[in-house]
C-alpha cells in the first residue's frame, strides 16, 4: 500500500537526488572559463518542507503549499570552509527572499539552511528585496547589500508598477541574525549597489549604480564611486562614474556591478552586468574590468565585449536572454568560481583562476566603439598569426 509516510519519503528521496548529483566541467570552452553542466540551484532545490505541508490531517493528498518560482542572483561567500550562495529565492507570488544554501566544494551539493533570512525592515518597509552583495569587510563585519523596493506613492493612482528601488544596508557575524542599518540615502534611485571589501582613506566605499527612475538608468551615467564616512548613517553626497555606459556596446543601456572586486597582484578585478535593448527585449551580459590598486575608482583595463553571455537553456526563463552575477569566490589556490544567474530563474557555476582572468582583462582588445576599429584590431591579430603560420613556427 501506497502510505501517506511512503509518498513523504519518496518525495524527499528525489529531492536527495536532484541535490546530489555530482557536477562536471563542460570540455571545451574558450579557455578564459569552464561552465559546469548543471545548474547548481534551481526552484525544485529549494527544501521540501518547504514547499510542502507535511502534515497528513491538514494536506491529505500530499499538494504543493508554497510554490518556488526561481533562485536566482546570488551573493556568495566562503566562509568557515564552506561555499555560501545568499540566494534570492523567488515565491510564486513574486516576492523575493533571501536564503542560504551551503555547498563543500563550490560546484554541487548545494543545500539550503533550514530557514530563510528573516531580514529586518527599515523605517519604511520594502515591499520586495533582492539581489544581495556580500562584503567581508575589514571592519569585521560581512555586509549584505540589497536592493529593497517600494512601490511609488507619488505615482498617479491606477499606476501600480511606479516604484522606487534603494539600497538597503544590514550586517551579520553569522548569516543568520542580520542587524539593519538605515538604506543608503541618495539623490537618486539607486540599484546594484556594492560595498568595496577596505577602507579608502578612512572611509567606506561603495560601488554605486544611479538611475533616473526605477527602470531607466538614464542620465545616471554607469557604475559610479562614493565614500561614506558612517555606515550606519550611510549617505551618498559625492559620486563620480568610473565605469561608463557607451553607445552601441554591450552596455548601451545599463551596467552595473556584481559582486565586490577581487584583489590580485595587477589591481582589482571587477565582474559586472552590461544591458542592450533590441527587438526581443532587454539583453544583459557579464563582463570584466580591473581598477588599481592604489586607487579602486581608477579603471586601468577595460576588456571589450561582453566576458559570458546566455547560451543554450540560460537562454531562457521568466525573463529571457539574461545573465546577471553578484557572487563569486576566490580560493587561496587562485581558483575563481563564479556564480550566475540564467534569465531570472536559476543559479549556475563557472570556474576560472585569478591568472585568467587578469590575463583576459589585460589582453582581450578595448572596445574601439566602430565596426573599422574592430576590424582594424581583428586585422593585427590575423597579420601576426599568419605570420607565425607561414614561419611554419605553430
Ligand atoms: C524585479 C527585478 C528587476 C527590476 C527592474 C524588479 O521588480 O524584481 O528583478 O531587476 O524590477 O526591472
Ligand atoms: C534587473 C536586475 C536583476 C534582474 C534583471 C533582469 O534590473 O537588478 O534583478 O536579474 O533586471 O530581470
Amino acid at each position: 500500500m501506497d502510505t501517506y509516510n511512503n509518498k513523504v519519503k519518496r518525495l524527499f528521496q528525489e529531492y536527495e537526488e536532484l541535490i546530489t548529483r555530482k557536477n562536471e566541467p563542460m570540455v571545451g570552452g574558450n579557455g578564459i572559463y569552464t561552465r559546469y553542466r548543471n545548474p547548481v540551484l534551481t526552484a525544485a532545490h529549494t527544501p521540501v518542507f518547504w514547499r510542502y505541508d507535511l502534515d497528513e490531517r491538514t494536506n491529505p493528498l500530499l499538494m504543493e503549499r508554497i510554490g518556488t518560482n526561481a533562485t536566482m542572483n546570488s551573493g556568495a561567500i566562503k566562509w568557515q570552509g564552506k561555499y555560501l550562495l545568499v540566494v534570492r529565492v523567488e515565491g510564486a507570488d513574486r516576492k523575493s527572499f533571501l536564503a542560504v544554501a551551503e555547498s563543500p566544494n563550490g560546484v554541487d551539493n548545494f543545500r539550503f539552511w533550514d530557514y530563510p533570512v528573516t531580514m529586518p525592515e527599515d523605517v519604511i518597509p520594502a515591499t520586495n528585496v533582492y539581489d544581495m552583495r556580500l562584503t567581508a569587510h575589514e571592519d569585521g563585519w560581512i555586509y549584505g547589500i540589497f536592493c529593497a523596493e517600494r512601490h511609488d506613492n507619488a505615482a498617479p493612482a491606477g499606476d501600480l508598477s511606479a516604484a522606487t528601488a534603494t539600497a538597503a544596508i544590514a550586517r551579520t557575524h553569522d548569516l543568520v541574525n542580520w542587524q539593519r542599518l538605515p538604506d543608503l540615502r541618495s539623490r537618486n534611485q539607486q540599484r546594484n549597489v556594492v560595498l568595496h571589501p577596505e577602507f579608502v582613506d578612512g572611509r567606506y566605499a561603495f560601488y554605486t549604480r544611479p538611475q533616473d527612475g526605477f527602470i531607466d538608468a538614464g542620465s545616471g551615467g554607469g557604475i559610479g564611486w562614493a565614500l561614506v564616512d558612517d555606515i550606519a548613517h550611510a549617505k551618498v553626497t559625492q559620486e563620480k562614474i568610473i565605469d561608463r555606459r557607451y553607445y552601441h556596446t554591450i552596455k548601451e543601456v545599463k551596467n552595473g556591478e556584481g559582486p565586490h572586486p577581487l584583489k590580485t597582484p595587477q589591481g582589482w578585478l571587477h565582474l559586472a552586468h552590461g544591458v542592450r535593448a533590441c527587438a526581443s527585449g532587454l539583453r544583459y551580459v557579464l563582463y570584466l574590468y580591473m581598477t588599481a590598486l592604489d586607487d579602486p575608482s581608477r579603471p586601468i583595463a577595460t576588456p571589450g565585449g561582453y566576458f559570458m553571455a546566455p547560451v543554450g537553456e540560460e537562454r531562457v526563463g521568466d525573463v529571457s536572454n539574461v545573465l546577471f552575477g553578484n557572487g563569486w569566490i576566490a580560493d587561496d589556490d587562485g581558483t575563481v568560481y563564479i556564480y550566475y544567474a540564467s534569465s531570472d530563474t536559476r543559479m549556475h557555476v563557472a570556474v576560472s583562476s585569478i591568472e585568467r582572468l587578469v590575463d583576459y582583462c589585460l589582453h582581450t582588445p578595448a572596445d574601439g566603439l566602430s565596426s573599422s576599429a574592430s576590424v582594424e584590431t581583428l586585422n593585427k591579430l590575423i597579420y601576426n598569426n599568419l605570420a607565425l603560420l607561414n614561419k611554419n613556427t605553430i
